[in-house]
């Protein structure tokens, strides 16, 4: 594994309270990690025990080499308030914490970047390189010599054969198929259960089975508060 989350007993503060913090903290706590808290733009009351902080600025009470952040915000199309809080913090030297599930099947020669998350039950097969910040969600297949961009989301029960390259930002609807040598843009959605036979542009959404483009599609931009 090639990431800067060598240090795995450094505290750990969540980021996003919601379903997707949810499912990491149950992992974390599962193998005692320490939680310092959640900070989220609202005020939550405990998550599975786990206190509220308070909001974004709440971090900063922390130098970089004290804590490990963890990215607790997903997606359910669009990625770019995952990618947007894992640029915010980096930029200011945080290292995002590194989260695999011990029932993840991951082949040893797969390259892990910083921040990756790997759900319950998923399967990484060698040659796979999953960057920074990715997400690979529950029972998700990501099959031999895949290439997966910063800050895509697999979501559960994908699958990708072999040789896929997903792109930057990308979003992997839940079931979603895609055969093998496929290329997703980067921001491009492949709806749930989307069947995907040819590549997908950049910021373009494709449905259906086989999988056919929606609409063109601009990048919106998240304006958070720090
Ligand atoms: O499909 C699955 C298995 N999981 C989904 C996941 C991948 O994405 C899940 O069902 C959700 O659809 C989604 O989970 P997520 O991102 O946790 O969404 P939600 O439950 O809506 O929670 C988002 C949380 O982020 C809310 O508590 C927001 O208040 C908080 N939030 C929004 N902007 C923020 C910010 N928190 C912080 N710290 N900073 C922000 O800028």
């Amino acid at each position: 594994m090639k990431n800067k989350d060598g240090i795995l007993n450094l505290p750990l503060i969540v980021v996003g309270g919601g379903g997707h913090a949810k499912v990491l903290i149950s992992m974390l706590l599962q193998q005692q990690r320490r939680i310092l808290g959640i900070v989220d733009v609202k005020p939550l009351p405990p998550l599975l025990g786990i206190d509220y902080l308070g909001d974004d600025r709440e971090v900063l009470n922390y130098s970089a080499d004290q804590v490990r952040l963890v990215n607790g915000i997903g997606s359910i199309d669009s990625t770019s308030l995952h990618r947007t809080i894992y640029e915010k913090f980096t930029e200011m030297e945080y290292i995002f914490a590194t989260v695999l599930h011990p029932s993840a099947v991951i082949a040893p020669e797969v390259q892990i970047e910083d921040g990756v998350q790997v759900m319950a039950g998923a399967v990484v097969q060698p040659g796979t390189r999953l960057g920074a910040n990715v997400i690979v969600n529950t029972g998700a297949r990501v099959d031999h010599d895949c290439m997966i961009d910063p800050h895509a989301h697999v979501a559960p029960g994908v699958t990708l054969s072999g040789n896929v390259h997903v792109g930057k930002g990308a979003h992997i609807g839940t079931g979603a198929t895609i055969i093998q040598g496929i290329k997703v843009g980067s921001a491009g959605i492949v709806g749930a259960g989307a069947v995907v036979i040819c590549d997908v542009p950049d910021e373009v959404t494709v449905v259906g089975v086989p999988a056919e483009s929606l609409r063109a599609r601009t990048t919106t931009e998240h304006k958070a508060i720090l």
